[in-house]
């Protein structure tokens, strides 16, 4: 039964039917399904299709932009069971989407389960600076900072970011951690990077075991 609402709701965030994604969305909370359920069997695997769709040129960009407003509307509803867990902070983790690329899904998921899982986040949001990145880790001293990057063209602003917290001296006082669709363990690698999660929860076991 939980499969079958969870599949429906899939399909309602792809069609771009907003009254029956918030029909089904309610009925997969009021079953019990999990939130993280409702994201990973549902909203990511949705957002998944909807990347086919879009490269293969049946979605233009106003139907992505809808259906992540459907998929953010729904975000919204599980997002406060994400993010609630124990509350005394076991790191500071600070998170941003990289100069130049407005994606910010991903990140958000991330930000939610660290916050989930007792981590405080300073999340800087979308299309962030490398010098903004250093500004803020000296403001609020992270002991981690992640970045994100959906576009070929943005990932090497991981790397700028890198070079210029070790330019200022800084590098060896943060890890970086980074993700995002094109990002590979390989990039990580070649950047100096402390290391890359391929999806949102190996993200967290990345950090749990960076600060432990
Ligand atoms: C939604 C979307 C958009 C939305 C973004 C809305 C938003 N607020 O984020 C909008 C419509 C705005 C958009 C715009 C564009 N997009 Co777009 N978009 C997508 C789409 C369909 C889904 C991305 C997504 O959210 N996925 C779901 C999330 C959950 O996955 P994720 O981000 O990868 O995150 C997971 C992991 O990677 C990881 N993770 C992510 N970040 C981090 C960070 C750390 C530290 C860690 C550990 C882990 C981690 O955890 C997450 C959860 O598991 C993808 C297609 C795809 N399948 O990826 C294209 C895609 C990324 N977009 C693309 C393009 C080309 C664009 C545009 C240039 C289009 C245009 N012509 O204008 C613009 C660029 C705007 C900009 N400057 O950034 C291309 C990129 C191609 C490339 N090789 O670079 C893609 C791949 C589509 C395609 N197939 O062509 N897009």
């Amino acid at each position: 039964m939980s499969e079958e609402i969870l599949k429906k709701l899939e399909d309602a965030v792809v069609e771009i039917r907003m009254d029956d994604a918030s029909d089904f969305m309610n009925q997969a909370m009021e079953e019990g399904i999990s939130g993280v359920d409702i994201l990973n069997k549902a909203l990511v695997t949705a957002l998944d299709r909807v990347g086919v769709l879009f490269r293969d040129g049946d979605y233009f960009l106003p139907d992505v932009l809808m259906c992540v407003n459907i998929y953010n509307q729904a975000f919204q509803l599980i997002e406060p069971e994400l993010k609630a867990g124990d509350y005394e902070p076991k790191g500071k983790v600070m998170l941003g989407t990289v100069k130049g690329d407005t994606h910010d899904i991903g990140k958000n998921i991330l930000s939610a389960l660290l916050q989930g899982n007792g981590y405080e986040v300073i999340n800087l949001g979308m299309n962030v600076p490398a010098e903004t990145f250093l500004e803020e880790a000296q403001k609020t001293n992270p002991d981690i900072i992640g970045m994100s990057a959906l576009l070929t063209t943005t990932m090497p602003e991981m790397k700028n970011t890198i070079e210029l917290f070790a330019k200022a001296g800084l590098r060896d006082q943060y890890r970086f951690i980074i993700g995002g669709a094109p990002v590979t363990q390989d990039f990580a690698n070649q950047i100096g990077a402390d290391g890359y999660g391929e999806e949102a929860q190996a993200g967290v076991n990345l950090v749990k075991s960076l600060i432990a």
